[in-house]
């Protein structure tokens, strides 16, 4: 399985979600939506939302699934 993490640094439920980072078992890439635009269109296009916090989690198939709601990514990336 593969993580990233769809954020930005002023928004303060993706801070939440960054702080807990380095309590979880799994390496969760980061990727800043205000720095790299490219990630920002890969959320929308694939979500039809551009909302941070974004979760993207892909199994080894490299099928995708989209995590939105930062309480909902701290509880999933803990059980990981
Ligand atoms: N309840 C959500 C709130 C997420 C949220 O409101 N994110 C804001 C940034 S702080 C956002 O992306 N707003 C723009 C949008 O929804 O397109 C969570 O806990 O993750």
């Amino acid at each position: 399985m593969q993580y990233a993490l769809y954020y930005y640094d002023s928004c303060p439920f993706c801070q939440r979600v960054l702080h807990a980072l380095p309590n979880v078992k799994v390496a969760v890439e980061q990727r800043n939506v205000l720095k790299n635009p490219e990630f920002r269109q890969q959320q929308a296009k694939a979500t039809g939302r551009t909302t941070v916090p974004c979760l993207l989690i892909q199994d080894d198939q490299g099928k995708e699934q989209w995590l939105f709601e930062s309480a909902d990514i701290i509880r999933f990336l803990q059980n990981q």
